[in-house]
């Protein structure tokens, strides 16, 4: 029997046995997606966290307890109950994706994050790469990162500040148990994860993560977008395999087992996941929605449309408003990328209409789709039209445009990608430097500066730098490539090796929704990517209100997580 056909086969007597008698024999056995039906279970709306207290009238600070437990999730009417990774107040209430985080600018929230997590983790992971690893006592190294965050080095969740259960254990460079989260940047979407120090990839899969979002009501009312719990929802979508009993399937072989026993380079999965169940359904109104779009794979990028050709009409990116709304057909969305969306569904010619997906994984190279990854949810619209109050407006919030003049520094960013005798890929370096090596970008906090990222590999990596924002301003292709790289790949010098002899082939285009300021972008292969990156507010010339230049700072990396990993992030630390 051909793999199809054992997974049917089980799949029936499944059905006719119940699951129990499924898991003594079908455990190594993958469920097919194909199998699955779609649309059978409801959207969940996670649970909401407020992360201020009302008094008198006025918001005031709040102190949050999150913890993480092991227990089971359903994600689909007829998957098992999986094991994972749960963020919740309480394990009962635990969820995956965790909690949504609302939040109030100008008013600090403080989250006691703490791990309630068994000694053995229930994925396979990799000692052969760089991993943080207990010494005297068993259990699961988590660290929390809030990923758009502008705020203090001791709360960024740097990989090697991990704890394990009950802070029996701590990372080196660990300070403190309750983060503060200061929440006085720009309004926009933030989204909370796991980040120790080369076990991203699988607590991120096991289930860590949630969504966080700082409003400000004086400026983001008067735009009168689509508002409150129905109608302004955070979307979170991932992709994930499943064992016939119900657990998430990870390989446990490496694409290089003599080098690294599990570690591959880019984790997908089969079924599409939207607020933790596979494929949702959603019944809406005839009438405007605001979606906030997280792609929280590992390594797959979406290309989202809808199938009867409704439009999305595009608001924010990643943490920020954008400066006008752009309507848009399709969104490229690359991992931990945030698409904030308007939908109007008074326009739907049908009475239904399905979120799709076509990029090939890996993008832009990759396989394309087939029947289960190339679906993400469906939308069944109602048919009485309403009477709509949300609106789009013409003009969204307007923030300083890049000041090229003011930069003070320029940086080139290598991405370099090293290979096995038998071609794999064995790990990933930013500028050919592994993560312990001495920290080399270490800007002034106020400034901003030039980076130049230089993808001297084949995939696209999604660039992420902690605490600052910044602008894509150019994309140049390179020419000659080949000898380019071997120059970078003697002397890893991108000035010595006369980049601008060879930056010079064609210019790609800046889409006009990713124009404004992001924390996220990609990298094409190929191509010198420039961007501005400030590290200050962009709404105000105002100083940070921390201090930025504390131990342990921050780090910038890939967020292709399985890259992260192995390892493509470098710290990064700011003077005065
Ligand atoms: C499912 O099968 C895997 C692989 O055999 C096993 O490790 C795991 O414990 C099983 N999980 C459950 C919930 O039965
Ligand atoms: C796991 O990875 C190994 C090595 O790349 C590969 O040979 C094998 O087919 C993979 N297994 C599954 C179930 O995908
Ligand atoms: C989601 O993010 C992952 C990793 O950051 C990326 O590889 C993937 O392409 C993204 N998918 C979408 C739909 O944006
Ligand atoms: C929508 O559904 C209703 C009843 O379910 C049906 O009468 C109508 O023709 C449908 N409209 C479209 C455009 O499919
Ligand atoms: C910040 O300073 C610049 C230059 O002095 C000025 O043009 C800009 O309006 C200021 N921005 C804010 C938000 O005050
Ligand atoms: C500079 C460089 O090495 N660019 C490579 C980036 O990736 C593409 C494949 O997508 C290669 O063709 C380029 O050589
Ligand atoms: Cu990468």
């Amino acid at each position: 029997m051909g793999r199809k056909s054992i997974v049917m086969y089980h799949l029936i007597c499944w059905a006719i046995l119940g699951v129990g008698v499924m898991s003594t024999w079908g455990e190594d056995r993958l469920i097919n997606p194909s199998y699955l039906e779609m649309f059978v279970d409801d959207l969940v709306d996670m649970p909401k966290l407020k992360g201020f207290d009302i008094v008198n009238g006025l918001p005031v600070s709040k102190t949050l307890k999150i913890g993480m437990f092991h227990k089971k999730w359903k994600f689909h009417r007829d998957i098992p109950s999986t094991p994972v990774f749960a963020y919740g107040t309480y394990k009962d209430t635990a969820t995956v994706p965790g909690p949504t985080i609302e939040t109030r600018h100008g008013i600090d929230t403080y989250v006691k994050w703490q791990n309630h997590l068994p000694s053995k983790h229930i994925l396979p992971w990799d000692p052969t790469i760089p991993t943080a690893t207990p010494t005297t006592k068993k259990g699961i190294p988590t660290v929390v990162h809030l990923h758009g965050n502008i705020g203090e080095p001791e709360s960024d969740g740097h990989a090697d500040a991990w704890f394990t259960a009950r802070f029996q254990e701590r990372g080196p460079t660990w300070t403190k148990k309750t983060y503060h989260y200061y929440n006085n940047q720009q309004p926009g979407n933030l989204w909370y994860h796991d980040h120790a120090m080369g076990l991203t990839r699988i607590n991120l899969l096991a289930g860590l993560i949630g969504a966080y979002i700082t409003r400000h009501p004086e400026i983001e009312a008067p735009l009168e977008l689509p508002y409150g719990d129905e109608f302004d929802r955070p979307l979170i979508v991932f992709d994930r395999s499943f064992r016939t009993n119900g657990s998430l399937f990870m390989n446990s072989t490496g694409n290089n087992p003599s080098i690294h026993p599990q570690w591959q380079p880019e984790y997908f999965g089969d079924a599409i996941i939207v607020n933790g169940k596979a494929w949702p359904r959603m019944i809406v109104r005839r009438r405007k929605y605001r979606f906030r779009i997280i792609n929280a794979s590992n390594a797959r990028f979406f290309k989202f449309f809808f199938t009867n050709g409704l439009r999305f009409i595009f608001v924010g990116s990643d943490s920020v408003y954008i400066e006008r709304p752009v309507m848009l057909n399709e969104i490229l969305l690359a991992p931990s990328e945030i698409a904030d969306v308007i939908v109007d569904f008074s326009e739907s010619k049908s009475n239904s209409t399905i979120l799709a997906n076509d990029a090939p994984y890996p993008y832009p190279s990759g396989d394309p789709v087939n029947g289960a990854n190339s679906k993400v949810m469906k939308f069944v619209i109602k048919e009485q039209t309403e009477d709509d109050k949300g609106r789009v407006p013409d003009k969204l919030i307007k923030y300083p445009s890049p000041d090229l003049s003011s930069a003070s520094a320029t940086r080139y960013i290598a991405m370099y990608e090293y290979t096995s005798d038998i071609d794999e890929p064995t790990h990933l370096y930013l500028n050919g430097k592994s993560f312990e090596e001495p920290v080399t970008e270490i800007p002034k906090v106020g400034t901003s500066e030039v980076w130049n990222v230089i993808n001297l590999t084949e995939d696209n990596h999604p660039l992420h730098i902690h605490l600052g924002l910044f602008v894509v301003l150019d994309q140049t292709e390179l020419v000659n490539v080949d000898e380019f790289r071997n120059c970078m790949k003697k002397i890893n010098d991108a000035i010595k090796c006369q980049i601008s002899k060879y930056a010079r082939g064609k210019n790609m285009e800046v889409l006009e929704h990713e124009k404004g300021w992001k924390n996220v972008y990609k990298m094409t292969p190929g191509f010198v990517t420039k961007i501005l990156v400030r590290f200050s507010y962009i709404h105000s010339n105002a100083s940070y209100v921390f201090d930025a230049t504390a131990e342990p700072g921050y780090v910038y990396h890939c967020h292709i997580l399985d890259h992260e990993d192995n390892v493509m992030m470098r710290p990064l630390k700011f003077i005065k």
